[in-house]
């Protein structure tokens, strides 16, 4: 019997509290004008008391409560995320403990935007191997991580938390994927530098902690190879792609991979006018949005292509029927 992944239900958790360009207006020298022109984004959701492990602990829930599955028959845990609450313990083992899924193992991905993508791609390898049903999250709060003086990063993004229910199934459901890594282009999307405090350390850091970007310099690299990594998708499978589910980070850089890609733009979804960037949940987000909306419907043979790029460089795409 052959043996492949499918996403069997999807689920997200946003902190309730939404901040609009014109609250961040009110303490911060930007506008809604220059906000949403350039990027598409109208509001972003911050925690004011959660940290990644509750979003994420609240999604996996969610998706619990939605498949009426109870939390032993999990065989595994995979979160991506650029903003665990510790080094160690992983998010993924506080959702375990969070959620009472005493049968699974779980760890935590660090690939950024393409975080969901890359575990998506692992998860479904496990499922081959012989595990039945896993878990996989996308959640940030990246609102930590943020230097609040710099309007041109600050307004960006925002925090949340989606995913998915992976389980084994007789039929390919992921049906190709290209996934890719540039660390020599590492230092254009930094974040989170841990300093050496130890009394041995004889260098000084330099590095800062924020969250850092070059945003022409990524936005470059989106639209040179991630466009490729997708028409590579593209090309070697002749299927008619029904929906682009694209990392959310701006709205203009999905408007040019359309015009780019010669693909029609009604074909793109997107959500960063609500969420803004939520880096390795903006994926899981915009597909539970697109499910709930009935945009997208499970078991229906849609085909969907996901692509995520980020920090790293890390970028991949993955075309699915669900
Ligand atoms: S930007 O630098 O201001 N710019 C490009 C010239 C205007 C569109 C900018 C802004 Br505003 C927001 C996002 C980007 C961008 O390119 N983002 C990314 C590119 C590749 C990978 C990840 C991201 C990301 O922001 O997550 C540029």
């Amino acid at each position: 019997m052959n043996r492949y992944g499918k996403i069997t239900c999807t689920g997200k958790y946003i902190p309730t509290k939404q901040v609009t360009n014109d609250a961040l207006s009110q303490f911060m020298d930007t506008s809604d004008e220059w906000i949403s022109s350039r990027t598409g984004i109208h509001s972003r959701h911050v925690v004011t008391s959660e940290n990644t492990s509750d979003l994420c602990t609240k999604a996996a829930l969610k998706l619990l409560d939605k498949s009426k599955l109870s939390p032993e028959t999990i065989d595994f845990i995979i979160v991506a995320t650029i903003t665990p609450d510790y080094q160690m313990p992983s998010v993924a083992c506080q959702v375990q403990a969070g959620i009472k899924a005493m049968n699974a193992f779980a760890f935590d991905i660090s690939a950024a935007c393409s975080g969901f993508v890359y575990a998506l791609s692992i998860g479904e390898k496990l499922i081959r191997s012989g595990y039945n049903r896993g878990i996989i999250l996308g959640g940030e709060t990246l609102s930590k991580v943020l230097d609040w003086d710099d309007r041109s990063t600050a307004v960006l993004f925002g925090d949340g938390a989606a995913g998915v229910i992976l389980e084994a199934a007789e039929t390919q459901h992921i049906l190709a994927e290209s996934l890719h890594s540039d660390g020599s282009r590492g230092e254009s999307l930094t974040s989170g530098f841990v300093p050496n405090t130890s009394p041995f350390y004889e260098k000084k850091d330099e590095q800062s902690s924020w969250l850092e970007m070059n945003g022409r310099a990524i936005f470059d690299f989106a639209m040179s190879d991630v466009a490729k990594s997708i028409r590579d998708v593209l090309d070697k499978n002749e299927v008619e792609v029904d929906y682009f589910l694209l990392h959310q980070a701006n709205i203009r850089m999905i408007d040019k991979m359309a015009r780019k890609l010669k693909l029609p733009r009604e074909k793109f979804l997107t959500s960063m006018d609500k969420y803004g960037n939520t880096s390795a949940a903006s994926i899981p987000i915009l597909l539970d949005e697109a499910v709930e909306a009935g945009t997208l419907v499970l078991g229906t043979q849609q085909k969907v292509m996901l692509t995520g790029f980020g920090g790293g460089l890390t970028w991949g795409s993955m075309l699915l029927t669900l």
